[in-house]
């Protein structure tokens, strides 16, 4: 099964380590986890360096150039493939995404191509998220499913695992998003390969420890890579 957790990183360096020892804890067999860094500044890449230097099933990705979280995402989803990964789970740094969940997603993924980590099916909680994000996350979830025609009711969860074949029909080295855009874009790209995804309930905790990343800029070049990806498809570029 070879499964791989890919974590994104950008000044995660109060969160990082504690994450790494919470999924490490599951005891998923033969189980790596793949760290990706732009080079953060509070050096968060260090501490997984010396993780890694001590657990050979921990992967740091320094990144040095192209700041981006969706170049970071797909830079690691080309690595784990590379790595001969069997399954990739990715999720945030920031504890929003309860590594509890790895185990049932990875099982899911017996009947489905990609499980993901949902906050709007039956059962799903969101804790400590104020009432203006959550109306931008509900405004931008409801766009983006008029725009792209996609079923899936939380557009926005960027926690989700995918089996190695959805991987390779999504094809990470032809992602175009730099930005959070990426979650949507991977997304879309499934939809278009028709393949089977499958929401389960999460209690999402809004991060506690280090600061958000997502500000008006990334919100506003979401909305555009969103409407960009529509007209990628309707131009027959993107199939
Ligand atoms: N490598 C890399 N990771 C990033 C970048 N931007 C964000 N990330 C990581 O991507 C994940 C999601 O980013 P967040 O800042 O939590 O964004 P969010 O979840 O939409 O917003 P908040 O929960 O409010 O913080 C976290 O693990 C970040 O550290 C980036 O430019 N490069
Ligand atoms: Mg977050």
């Amino acid at each position: 099964m070879n499964p791989f957790i890919l974590i994104p990183t950008y000044n995660e360096r109060e969160n990082i380590a504690s994450l790494i020892n919470e999924i490490l804890r599951l005891k998923i067999k033969n189980l790596n986890i793949a760290v990706v860094d732009d080079n953060s500044p509070d050096r968060t890449w260090e501490i997984v360096e010396k993780l890694s230097r001590k657990n050979k099933n921990i992967h740091i990705l320094r990144r040095m150039k192209n700041r981006g979280r969706g170049a970071a995402g797909k830079d690691g989803f080309i690595y784990c493939l590379d790595k001969n990964a069997g399954i990739i789970v990715e999720m945030d740094a920031d504890f929003s995404h309860d590594p509890r969940y790895i185990p049932q997603m990875i099982k899911e993924l017996k009947n489905a191509d990609i499980v993901l980590g949902s906050r709007r099916v039956k059962g799903s909680k969101e804790i400590g998220r104020g009432m203006i994000r959550r109306i931008i996350t509900l405004g931008a979830n409801l766009y983006i499913r008029l725009m792209l025609g996609i079923k899936v009711r939380d557009c926005n969860s960027g926690f989700r695992a995918f089996s190695r074949k959805a991987m390779e029909k999504i094809n990470p080295k032809t992602l175009e998003s730099k930005g959070p855009a990426i979650v949507q874009e991977v997304l879309f790209r499934a939809h278009l390969k028709g393949l089977k995804i499958k929401e389960i309930p999460i209690t999402f905790i809004n991060r506690k420890k280090g600061k958000s990343k997502l500000g008006i800029r990334q919100l506003a070049m979401g909305y555009w890579m969103v409407s960009r990806l529509k007209m990628l498809h309707l131009m027959g570029r993107l199939r």
